[in-house]
């Protein structure tokens, strides 16, 4: 018999008597084969995680709205979800490990302190003048910059500007939550400790010296300015004319690692232009551009995308990347979850 076909032939739930499956049932019991082919389809996985644009010129104008609807102390986080319908509205993820919100702070406002156990980054989408505090550090929050808020630590938000300061939330929370170990502490505002120790990791490639008591905290960089990030992107794409991705990733400065347990983050510049394919892997991925635009062909689905827009794909997808631009660079900002890939030892590059 050829593969196909006793991939096809397993048994039925109703082949089986009623009263034997009555009895399974009030016995906690279940028959694998009526099940086995969705558990384990053949060759490529099924994925619940769709092809989702979320355009910021509709959402921006509702998070504002909000801004006016609900204070922030009824809120804690003022966040609109970005949430697939592949998965659920209500189930409030992009994929299965991302969660993705857009959150709005205004002026004079503050979130409070707490810390949790799922891993987040922000990733500053407009607005000056707020600033997170991540474990006594306090990050300013520019534009394209990446701040850690990892596993465990203590944070809060504050705005000191004029303007609405909006961000993107990228939290492995859909995990976590799954494997039941989600939670929140709420703690008093923190002390700001300019001066001890984090900031002394400011630029990536440059770390203190030898002599200088190097850090042993698992999370020695908080904030990953997007001037350093982009002018790494300017310089390897002039240094590497014949790179087809010109892509950075953001790495813990004393491993070299990921910045975090489950999530990877990312930097691409597509050049003027450029038709970019991406090599078919295995993990989720969502894309959020920092500037240009740029049109994302994602398995059968096509996004025109524009600043500050964001999109996801399943794993096991072809996606093509053009830069609308012709003249100019675009640049997006990557999460996908390789890191748990690689983890849990099903990682797969097919090219
Ligand atoms: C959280 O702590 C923040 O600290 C934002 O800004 C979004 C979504 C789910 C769980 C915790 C924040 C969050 C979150």
């Amino acid at each position: 018999m050829n593969d196909h076909g006793r991939l096809d032939s397993l048994g039925r739930l109703e082949d089986l008597p009623q009263e034997y499956r009555d009895e399974l049932t009030r016995r906690n019991l279940v028959p694998l084969w009526p099940g086995l082919r969705a558990l384990l389809p053949p060759k490529v996985p099924g994925r619940a995680t769709q092809p989702t644009h979320w355009p910021y010129s509709g959402l921006r104008p509702l998070l504002l709205q909000a801004g006016e609807l609900t204070p922030i102390e009824k809120a804690e986080r003022r966040v609109l979800v970005l949430a697939n319908p592949g998965h659920g509205l209500e189930n409030m993820k992009v994929s299965p490990a991302i969660y993705l919100g857009m959150q709005l702070l205004l002026p004079g406002e503050t979130a409070p302190t707490h810390r949790h156990t799922p891993n987040a980054v922000r990733m500053v989408v407009e607005g000056k003048g707020a600033f997170t505090t991540v474990d006594g550090e306090k990050c300013p929050m520019e534009r394209g910059d990446l701040i850690l808020t990892p596993s465990g630590m203590w944070h809060e938000h504050a705005h000191d500007g004029t303007e609405p300061v909006i961000w993107l939330d990228v939290l492995d929370i859909p995990l976590v939550y799954y494997a039941e170990a989600s939670y929140v502490i709420e703690g008093p505002s923190q002390e700001a400790r300019p001066g001890h120790g984090e900031r002394a990791y400011a630029r990536g490639g440059v770390v203190p010296s030898a002599d200088f008591e190097r850090s042993t905290k698992p999370y020695p960089m908080m904030r990953y300015p997007w001037a350093d990030a982009r002018a790494a992107l300017v310089s390897l794409a002039a240094d590497r004319p014949d790179l087809d991705a010109v892509q950075v990733t953001y790495v813990n400065p004393e491993t070299g690692k990921d910045v975090e347990n489950n999530l990877g983050f990312h930097a691409l510049m597509l050049r003027p232009g450029q038709d970019l394919r991406l090599p078919v892997r295995s993990p989720s991925c969502v894309f959020h551009v920092i500037e240009g635009r740029v049109d994302a062909v994602i398995g059968s689905s096509e996004f025109a995308l524009d600043e500050a827009d964001t999109c996801c794909a399943p794993g096991y997808t072809e996606v093509r990347l053009r830069n609308r631009q012709k003249a100019e660079p675009s640049f997006v900002f990557l999460a996908d979850e390789s890191p748990l890939h690689r983890k849990i030892g099903v990682y797969e590059n097919r090219g």
